[in-house]
């Protein structure tokens, strides 16, 4: 037994959110985080000018509205102290902290396929297994300094910005040398200026930047979006870039050239990367189109740079805007207007070396008191190269990804199961919000966990045929676009020898989704699902004690009496049964059947009941009661608070299919019709009264018939085929039912078996599932039905049925009608009447 469900590298917003969601889902989770602090980037990076170029109201969780609505944000964009004050009181408000652990490095993480849990090692020495591994160590987190001979004699401080010092570094009256100009080095720059003796940038390549017009949050902007917050980050989600921007929806190109430059400077005034490459359709795809947005910009920094000569070399001319990611700031151009600023163009007379007194050019020498380097990060792939991983057969990731990392979707590595990776190379990451694509990561990936879990499979693995397809995908996507025209982090370009390969999905953040969700609903295309060490192999305790009784009562197999003698041995053995707890009132009833009276009995657990549940009572069509179910319908009627109509349909071999389904049918139009009163209505049942259940929904479906709020379906009968894998696990004479007892049901059911095929018999054939109401599914390991219920669920889903699935791993057939005798029993009606009485409370 692993020490955890799942263990996660590092606590940033993904390893933050990560921590909650799988602890909310009954998950057991710890984060790793090598800081000592929480926030990942915004606890690394905290040089002078740090700030996130995504507004605050959409770079910030969206899966608690009290948390969105609580939470006021001080500026448009966040300052880096502010982020990381969030993301503490995220921690805080939701408890998170005993589930993460900092100042704790993950080294190393291998998968033992024995086991079928992964071992993650710290740099403390010590080591957990746990069956899922998830990396959310980040996109940028590896940085880079670059390699200059002389470093070391430096006799000044150096710095790396994503290194900064917590208690700040003092520039005043030094002489300050900066490398890089991306979007750190455009940050940190103006702060440096303004308190340095002198900056000098070095600039290897000129960049972009539009103005943020940064302010303080506006009261009336802040009520506006939190007026509506959840349909705006509905939209976000659906979005291109998980912010929704309104674009003007048409081609620059198509449009008159004047009205090109007025939309453009519109919104250079208004501030912001993402509406102002957003604000036409071609600018990211078209040479032409996007060589207007480029040269619209460069006007803006020659008319902002009073030097002809230091304009010109800002300009940049080497690749397409947008290709390198856009930078934002406020100030960044105007400060080279500042005397204590020279701009050094590293590009025509590349730096050579360092000495103790300052850097070396090709041309020139810079007498330096402290340098500063921003020069960016071993993106998408470096941090996680840096843990050892390795996945199956002892191969390590970063031997898989010696031509460029890959996952499918982005999120799943081939060859290495149960491992994850939020925003992943192949997702849209870095080119969407990042805390949006972190939810839906960490949601998708949650959710494949408890799918796994609730089918009982051991592991879950990408197919290298879908990671190869996908990333075929995700490359011709990126190669129908400008980005890789640019030598940028997104590539790998600025890594010396790293391999060049385009690894972000291009083709938007909602179509992504889009995608994840269809994947998921299908069952998991594309992923190997194995049941090996699935769960306990061993019967739950409790219920070997009713085999065993069982057993120890003799007697022939159910498949060798005839239906009068099933039916006695059935009555004797639920005698041992119950009693159930007492509800407020129980009155038998007979429903006007088509077929005549139908028997039935009303279990009303209290007045006021918000809703009506209509039970078929299980035994193969042939045996079982009212009376036998009286314990577990009680107990459902109390669990649900509902009222609860037990059906006494007819039974086989005196009545053939279709008359216990049209009973069924019929019990439910009078329950709708003359009890519910509008109030909700489920249908429900155990085995064949599961059957019952499913096959009334399908038929209230076609007949547009009673709606139905819910279809609770207990270990149900859905197919004819006794052929399924469980059939055969189960076939021996020491279970509840085998595949013979069930041969022998469906032969007194349906004798002919042409007509087992009906939809209305075996329910999963139905051609059609969708529109059916959501599923509450009930199931137990050591049970010949139990695939045919798994079969059941993947249908609903892959029809975008909701499906709520519990799998007893411990447990045999019939459990759930053993109340006081099996704790599992209470604990499943309890669930289940706890999801009926909250659908029925709507
Ligand atoms: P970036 O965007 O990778 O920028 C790094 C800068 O450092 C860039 O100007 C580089 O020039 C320069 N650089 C890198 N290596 C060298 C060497 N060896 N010599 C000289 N100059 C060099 O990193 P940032 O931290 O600014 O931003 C990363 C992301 O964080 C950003 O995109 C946001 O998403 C947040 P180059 O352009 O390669 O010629």
């Amino acid at each position: 037994m692993a020490d955890l469900d799942v263990a996660v590298a590092g606590a940033g917003f993904a390893g933050i959110y990560a921590v909650h969601a799988f602890r909310s889902a009954g998950l057991t989770v710890r984060a790793f985080e090598a800081g000592s602090g929480i926030g990942g980037t915004w606890f690394w990076n905290r040089y002078p000018g740090a700030r996130c170029d995504v507004e605050s109201k959409d770079y910030s969780y969206s899966f608690s509205p009290e948390l969105e609505q609580d939470w006021s944000w001080s500026e448009r964009y966040p300052a880096q102290p502010e982020v990381l004050r969030y993301l503490n009181h995220v921690a805080d408000r939701f408890g998170l902290w005993p589930d993460i652990q900092l100042n704790t490095r993950v080294t190393a993480a291998s998968w033992d396929a024995d086991q079928a849990e992964w071992t993650v090692t710290t740099d403390d020495g010590a080591s957990v297994t746990a069956r899922f591994f998830v990396s959310a160590v980040g996109c940028l987190s590896a940085y880079q300094v670059p390699s200059l001979p002389g470093l070391e004699t430096f006799a000044g401080p150096w710095y790396h910005t994503s290194r900064w010092p917590a208690d700040g570094v003092d520039f005043t009256g030094l002489r300050v040398g900066l490398i890089g100009t991306g979007s750190t080095g455009i940050q940190v720059a103006p702060e440096i200026a303004a308190v340095a003796e002198h900056l000098y940038v070095f600039q290897r390549t000129a960049n972009f930047a539009v103005p943020n017009r940064n302010g303080a949050t506006d009261p009336a902007w802040e009520a506006g979006f939190k007026a509506d917050y959840r349909s705006y980050r509905k939209q976000a989600q659906k979005s291109f870039l998980g912010v929704p921007i309104a674009g003007t929806g048409r081609p620059a190109l198509a449009e008159p050239p004047a009205e090109v430059q007025r939309t453009l400077m519109e919104r250079w005034q208004a501030g912001g990367g993402m509406p102002f490459l957003g604000a036409y359709t071609d600018v990211l795809v078209d040479r032409d189109a996007n060589d207007i947005v480029a040269e619209f910009m460069r006007d803006r920094i020659r008319e902002t740079v009073a030097d002809p000569a230091v304009a010109e070399l800002l300009l940049p001319r080497t690749y397409p805007v947008g290709a390198k990611r856009l930078c934002q700031s406020d100030d960044y151009f105007a400060m080279f207007n500042r005397p204590n600023v020279t701009l050094v163009d590293i590009r025509s007379a590349p730096l050579t070396s360092v000495s103790a007194r300052g850097l070396r050019t090709a041309d020139a020498f810079y007498e330096l008191d402290a340098l500063v380097f921003a020069t960016g990060f071993d993106a998408i792939s470096g941090a996680l190269n840096q843990i050892d991983v390795r996945g199956v057969g002892g191969v390590p990731l970063a031997g898989k990804w010696s031509a460029g990392p890959r996952a499918y979707l982005g999120v799943a590595p081939a060859g290495f199961p149960n491992m994850f990776i939020v925003t992943g190379p192949g997702s849209p990451s870095v080119f969407s919000n990042m805390v949006l694509s972190i939810e839906q990561h960490v949601e998708w990936i949650r959710d494949c966990v408890l799918y796994a879990g609730a089918h009982g499979y051991a592991t879950v693995q990408a197919k290298p045929s879908a990671e190869d397809a996908w990333m075929a995908h995700v490359t011709e996507v990126a190669y129908a676009t400008l980005f890789p025209l640019a030598d940028s982090w997104y590539v790998g370009a600025n890594i010396p020898g790293k391999p060049r390969v385009f690894t972000s999905y291009l083709g938007g953040v909602g179509p992504y989704r889009a995608r994840c969700d269809a994947v998921a609903a299908a069952g998991y295309e594309g992923f190997a699902l194995d049941r090996r060490l699935a769960m306990s192999s061993s019967v739950h305790p409790q219920a070997q004690l009713i085999l065993d009784g069982m057993a120890a009562a003799g007697g022939p197999p159910i498949w060798e009496m005839t239906p009068e003698q099933a039916r006695a041995v059935v009555t004797a053995n639920n005698e041992h049964i119950g009693p159930g707890p007492d509800v407020a009132s129980v009155r038998d009833v007979v429903i006007p059947g088509q077929a005549g009276g139908i028997p039935a009995r009303v279990y009303s657990p209290a007045a006021g009941a918000p809703g009506v549940v209509v039970y078929y009572h299980g035994g193969g069509w042939v045996v079982g009661s009212v009376d036998g179910w009286d314990a577990s319908v009680r107990a459902l009627a109390v669990a649900s608070g509902c009222d609860v109509v037990s059906v006494d349909y007819r039974l086989a071999p005196e009545h053939v299919f279709p008359a216990a389904a049209d009973d069924a049918y019929d019990a439910l139009e009078w329950a709708a019709g003359e009890l519910a009163d509008g109030r909700p209505v489920a249908v429900a049942g155990d085995s064949a009264g599961g059957n019952l259940a499913a096959v009334t929904a399908l038929r209230a479906r076609d007949l547009d018939g009673p709606a139905l709020a819910l279809q609770l379906l207990v270990y149900p009968v859905t197919d004819c085929d006794l052929d399924r894998t469980s059939y055969h696990e189960y076939d021996g004479a020491e279970f509840i039912v085998n595949r013979r007892d069930m041969a022998w049901y469906w032969d007194h059911y349906v004798p002919e078996p042409a007509a087992r095929m009906n939809p209305y018999a075996s329910p999963l054939r139905a051609p059609d599932m969708s529109g059916l109401p959501p599923l509450y599914l009930v199931t137990a390991e050591h049970d010949p039905l139990r695939d045919e219920g798994f079969a059941y669920a993947d249908r609903m889903r892959a029809a975008r049925v909701p499906v709520e699935h519990r799998h007893y791993g411990s447990q045999i057939h019939g459990f759930f009608s053993f109340v006081n005798l099996l704790d599992d029993a209470d604990k499943a009606i309890s669930e289940a009447g706890a999801t009926i009485r909250a659908v029925a409370k709507g």
